[in-house]
């Protein structure tokens, strides 16, 4: 989140589109109930299924799931074409005035570099036109041809309401309710948050999906502000802080970057990703990337890195493409891997596609799962006709089960969806075996480094080298591994105070510039406890810390007008005052400037504006544009045939066999969380799966007496991977929509069937679903692809 929960009642209009907060978060929806109480917020719902959060909303909207980008561009020109936008946060802090390469085109669904050979980009047009001094141009009265504002008008000029409510199902009368209430939030003082999360997520152009809204909080000058920004409900309890730490498939702690192939050298790495200001007077950041770098490195290596191996940067892994979960499971099923641990995820349930991951898991020689439960990855093996079917005998993996320990029984940090960090303590003895996982991964290391020292092998060095100076080697201690994230001075042993202190010499050490200031010499700031909130808005100084540099609202500068003046007194962080900064929350912005040289907000960029022109970030292009499904239940794209979904997916091999047409699978689904389960854990604990005993697949009423089901039936709900079997539940929930000349039925399944917990035996909904997934992340379209129901003989 750019902002965090608390700060929700600081809302006028809150838009939960893409997740399902009252359910899926449920305690943190407190503060959307406590801005529609107390400050009078209207709350809006835009989602394919009537569900927990809709029953509270002042407005839901269906929409067709996987059409978002169709229905927020729409939204942008609505904006634009009624005058609705904040003009003068707009001309400030965004590129609108930016003038964009000449060769930069889009047409008929392509953006200009297209290589239709290697479906791919080559992304050079991108781009800003540049003056001679390396600058971006730009033209203030926003009346050039070739400035993003003109080309952004141009691009959204298609997306007029027909066109969208033909593309999104949406009846335009509740489409024009929606872009109301979102437009009523481009005055100075009303603001609107987005809060989501899977919704948008799940699907072949997940990326895109956040960027329009974000472009739209940027047109509405949302972001910065009290009860604003772009606001991410995070999953599980600290996938922030997994996040964080890189668990992304091309990330390191910090968001710093897992090298390439193509940067052999740390000098090749660091030039790569230090940007250079594309206009003066940035403070543009990430030039700190080399600090940060190799304070990491340091954190790595310790005294093995040296200026002279380049701080251990030889013995990184390098990519050549991204080697994510997904990837890794198909390798396997092509048989390339020999083994894999498995630590904290329950694969065989969660991942897509399930049919082939049980192949692929039947490919390998070992299998470690680390887990506090018997998951059914850890039983993959064992046939359980009708749910789990396998032939045990033709399957050659070991399994190794390492029971570890849970939350509750080891202490240490947790990061919230707001970037809070809080500390938490042991709340009981862990049972029988159980081992935290830091003390099972320190095991593996010490045995690895015997072994090395033992009988030698291949690339020794990582392993020799790798910093592990704590005082039990075989299990590091929560508090040494937090006080090595937030960084020290390598000479003198000093916690530094912020990452501001940190240095590309090789005399600190970080495990995580971001986490700087969490544990420093005035000890562990993440169990602070001083609830008091001084302004009354939401800021909590005292409690826990925030990172980053205990900031509790992003891009704050942003806030206040050029001059330094709060936009809206009621909704003041900082301001410029009797000739210096002062405020509520700290400074996301050097505070030793004035408000002229430091209104640039978005201090991350080297431009320090916000995008709506996104340049090479995202594979799709650099505006978004509509792109259907890879299975789409109208099978075109209304609006440019040829282009029907992102042209830019990565396809494994033999996977395009894998995808069904609308013809053969005639329906939409998608699938979801319950509040009575927690993903499929839950399904273990006997409470939990008494209030949810039984999963179910939702279909309207319509379908229902087409196909002859009643509610209760047993149906077989089928996809070109495979099918389930499961129990109708015919609702009003989701309804038929009306797209492009047909009816399109969507159905609706609870992602928490599992075959071997306390609830009664169910197919994984995972049977179901495709591998195909974002181009960017690689995070599969779990809430868009095509399935047939029929009634089940029993
Ligand atoms: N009780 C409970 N809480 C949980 C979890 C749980 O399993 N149970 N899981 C946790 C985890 S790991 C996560 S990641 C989060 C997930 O949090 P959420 O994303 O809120 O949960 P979901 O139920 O997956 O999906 C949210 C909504 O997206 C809608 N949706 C599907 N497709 C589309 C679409 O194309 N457009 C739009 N606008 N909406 C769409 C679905 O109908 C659903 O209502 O929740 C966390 N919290
Ligand atoms: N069709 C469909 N598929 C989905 C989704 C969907 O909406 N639809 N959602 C996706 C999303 S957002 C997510 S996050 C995934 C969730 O998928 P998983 O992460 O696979 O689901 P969980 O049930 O949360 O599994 C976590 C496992 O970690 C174990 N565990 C808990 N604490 C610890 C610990 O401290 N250490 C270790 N080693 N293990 C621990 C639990 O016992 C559990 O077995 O599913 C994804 N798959
Ligand atoms: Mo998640």
């Amino acid at each position: 989140m750019t902002n965090h929960w608390i700060d929700i009642k600081n809302a006028n209009v809150v838009i939960i589109m893409g997740g399902n907060a009252a359910e899926a978060h449920p305690v943190g929806f407190g503060w959307v109930t406590e801005a529609m109480q107390h400050n009078n917020a209207k709350l809006i719902v835009v989602d394919p299924r009537f569900n927990r959060s809709a029953s509270l909303a002042d407005h839901y909207a269906p929409i067709r799931s996987g059409t978002d980008i169709a229905f927020l561009l729409g939204v942008i020109r609505y904006l634009i074409s009624t005058n609705q936008v904040n003009f003068d946060y707009v001309k400030a802090y965004t590129n609108a005035s930016y003038l964009v390469r000449d060769d930069f085109d889009f047409h008929e669904g392509l953006f200009s570099g297209f290589d239709e050979e290697k479906s791919d980009y080559n992304k050079e047009s991108w781009f800003y036109q540049l003056d001679d001094d390396g600058y971006a141009k730009v033209d203030e009265t926003l009346e050039h041809p070739r400035c993003v504002w003109n080309l952004l008008k141009q691009h959204v000029e298609r997306y007029d309401f027909d066109t969208v409510s033909n593309i999104t199902g949406t009846p335009v009368a509740d489409y024009q309710i929606v872009c109301d209430a979102i437009a009523s939030t481009h005055t100075k003082d009303r603001v609107a948050t987005f809060m989501y999360a899977l919704g948008w997520t799940h699907h072949s152009k997940g990326a895109q999906n956040i960027r329009t809204m974000a472009m739209v909080q940027l047109l509405l000058g949302n972001i910065g502000q009290l009860g604003g920004g772009v606001n991410a409900l995070r999953g599980h309890a600290n996938v922030q802080g997994a996040t964080d730490m890189g668990l992304l498939a091309q990330s390191l702690p910090g968001y710093v970057k897992l090298p390439s192939e193509k940067e052999p050298t740390l000098a090749d790495h660091l030039a790569a990703h230090t940007p250079k200001p594309l206009r003066p007077g940035q403070t543009n950041y990430w030039k700190n990337y080399p600090s940060f770098y190799v304070s990491l490195l340091k954190a790595f290596w310790g005294k093995y890195a040296t200026p002279e191996n380049d701080f251990g940067y030889d013995w990184m892994p390098k990519w050549d493409q991204m080697y994510d979960f997904g990837k890794h499971l198909d390798m396997m099923y092509r048989g390339e891997v020999n083994g894999c641990i498995v630590q904290g995820v329950n694969a065989i349930n969660s991942m897509p596609n399930r049919n082939k991951n049980l192949k692929a898991l039947s490919n390998l020689k070992y299998l470690v799962v680390l887990d506090n439960l018997s998951s059914e990855t850890a039983t993959f093996w064992q046939n359980e006709p009708g749910f789990n079917e396998v032939d045990t005998a033709s399957i050659q993996t070991e399994v190794f089960r390492l029971p570890t320990t849970c939350f509750a029984e080891e202490e240490g940090s947790i990061v919230n969806s707001g970037r809070w960090m809080q500390w938490h303590y042991k709340g009981a003895n862990a049972p029988g075996e159980a081992m935290a996982d830091s003390e099972i991964v320190s095991g593996i290391l010490m045995e690895l480094k015997k072994l090395y020292a033992e009988e030698g092998g291949r690339l020794p060095e990582p392993v020799k080298a790798v910093n592990w100076e704590y005082t039990d080697k075989h299990n590091p201690s929560s508090i040494e591994l937090s006080k090595e994230l937030n960084g020290y001075d390598v000479n003198t042993g000093r916690q530094v105070s912020s990452f501001s202190e940190l240095k590309a010499d090789g005399s600190t050490a970080c495990g995580c510039w971001l986490y700087a200031g969490s544990w420093t010499e005035q000890g562990n700031q993440m169990d602070r406890r001083d609830n008091h909130d001084p302004s009354g808005k939401g800021i909590t100084p005292g409690w826990a810390f925030a990172w980053p540099m205990n900031r509790r609202v992003l891009y704050n500068r942003a806030s206040c007008d050029v001059n330094g003046k709060p936009w809206d007194s009621n909704r003041t962080i900082v301001e410029w005052k009797g000739g210096k900064w002062e405020g509520i929350d700290v400074p996301d912005f050097n505070a030793k400037l004035n408000p002229k040289d430091s209104a640039h907000p978005f201090i991350m960029q080297p431009e320090g504006v916000g995008r709506l022109f996104a340049l090479k970030l995202l594979k799709e292009g650099p505006f978004p544009e509509h792109y259907e499904p890879v299975e789409s239940p109208i099978g075109t794209n209304p609006l440019h045939p040829k282009v029907v979904h992102s042209p830019v997916l990565r396809w494994f091999e033999g996977v395009k066999d894998t995808i069904g047409t609308k013809e053969e699978f005639p329906y939409a689904c998608t699938t979801y969380s319950l509040t009575e389960h927690f993903n499929f854990w839950t399904t273990h604990c006997r409470l939990a799966a008494i209030s949810m005993p039984e999963t179910f697949v939702e279909m309207n009423e319509q379908l229902a007496a087409e196909k002859g089901i009643k509610n209760g039936d047993l149906v077989k709900v089928s996809s070109k991977r495979g099918h389930i079997f499961t129990k109708a539940l015919v609702t009003k929930r989701l309804r038929p929509l009306q797209v492009n000349g047909q009816t399109v039925h969507t159905l609706g399944i609870p992602r928490h069937g599992s075959h071997n917990a306390l609830t009664k035996k169910a197919y994984s909904c995972n049977v179901l679903t495709t591998e195909m997934g974002d181009a960017n992340t690689g995070v599969p379209e779990y809430k868009a692809f095509l399935v047939n129901v029929e009634k089940a003989e029993v």
